[in-house]
């Protein structure tokens, strides 16, 4: 069947999932969106502040906005193995585990869930798991030529020549969740769509105290449903929201909290990534709780901003958090 899950076409590059937000219902001020944002203004307006920003249409004109269909994914990729996780759930990540599946399989399953969600207009069963932050090169090894004229400038100069090597992928059927957490290692995070829509709640690391924090990482407040009553210093937070469609980029800076919901089966990849100010502060953060493995991937990356070691020759020592579940 050709193309199958047809992207929903109202969410193509350029639509401003902004202006026009029926699914997400908003509630939070928006995160700043700016078009055609220079890497120079990137760096001093955001990076320098710690301030996250939307950049619509970053990676619009990339072939793989056209080409990550699940049929070129079957063709290119259909019998490697991926690693899916479950228990993602409104309720927490308490019951958090990993299946194997091969992505033909898994692609079946989510073609499945969807065309019940279109013929029943509500989700159908079981949700189907999401295969969730895992090396995008692992699932598309040839994701380079797919992400022809990808800004790499948005990254810094350490990171640039390898830059899709610490690239992240995510593919899940609508209505998937990662609930409220800051990522494990304190980096900058730059995320970019590429299929469907999906909604960002964000809070600064500030917020961390109305949190409720639980195993480094994670928060016990849904995001969406607050229950005051269990977590009354909720209350008080200051929240923002953004919804993202293809071809767009979100930044988020060191610690910002987020609770991401799929909006449509969607398809993303981010990269986390270190200044070394940031790296620094992420080895300090042993002092702060952060758990030591983390501690260790910040201290390499830390060695390779400041002893000028390239980031090929770092890769092989960090390469096990690309696969860290935490
Ligand atoms: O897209 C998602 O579901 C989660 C994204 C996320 O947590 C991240 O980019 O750090
Ligand atoms: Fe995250």
């Amino acid at each position: 069947m050709e193309n199958s899950i047809a992207w929903n076409p109202a969410y193509a590059p350029g639509v401003d999932t902004q202006a026009e937000n029926p699914a997400a219902g908003s509630q939070y001020p928006w995160v700043e969106r700016r078009e055609a944002l220079s890497p120079h203004d990137f760096f001093s307006g955001y990076v320098a502040k710690g301030r996250p920003v939307v950049v619509p249409g970053a990676v619009g004109r990339c072939p793989a906005l056209k080409r990550w269909t699940f049929d070129h994914l079957r063709r290119v990729s259909g019998q490697r193995q991926v690693t899916l996780k479950q228990g993602l759930a409104d309720a927490g990540v308490e019951g958090l585990k990993t299946v194997g599946s091969d992505l033909n399989a898994y692609l079946d399953l989510l073609e499945a869930y969807e065309s019940r969600l279109r013929s029943d207009g509500a989700p159908a069963g079981e949700r189907p798991p999401y295969l969730h932050d895992v090396p995008l090169l692992n699932v598309l090894p040839d994701a380079a030529d797919d992400l022809a004229g990808f800004p790499a400038d948005y990254f810094p100069n350490w990171y640039r020549s390898d830059c899709l090597r610490f690239a992240q992928f995510f593919l899940g059927p609508a209505h998937s969740l990662t609930p409220l957490h800051f990522d494990c290692l304190l980096t900058h995070n730059l995320f970019f769509q590429v299929a469907g829509r999906k909604r960002f709640i964000l809070l600064d690391h500030g917020q961390l105290p109305c949190c409720y924090r639980y195993r480094w990482r994670w928060c016990e407040v849904d995001a969406e449903n607050p229950d005051f009553t269990r977590h009354p210093l909720y209350r008080d937070a200051q929240v923002r929201e953004c919804t993202v469609g293809p071809g767009d980029m979100l930044y988020m800076p060191p610690g910002m909290l987020h609770h991401v919901r799929s909006l449509d089966c969607a398809i993303s990849f981010n990269m986390d990534w270190h200044t070394r100010r940031s790296a620094v502060r992420g080895v300090l953060a042993l002092a702060r709780g952060m758990p030591a493995k983390n501690v260790y991937y910040n201290a390499a990356i830390a060695l390779g901003l400041c002893a000028g070691i390239s980031a090929k020759r770092v890769l092989p020592w960090y390469r096990s958090y690309l696969n860290y579940v935490s």
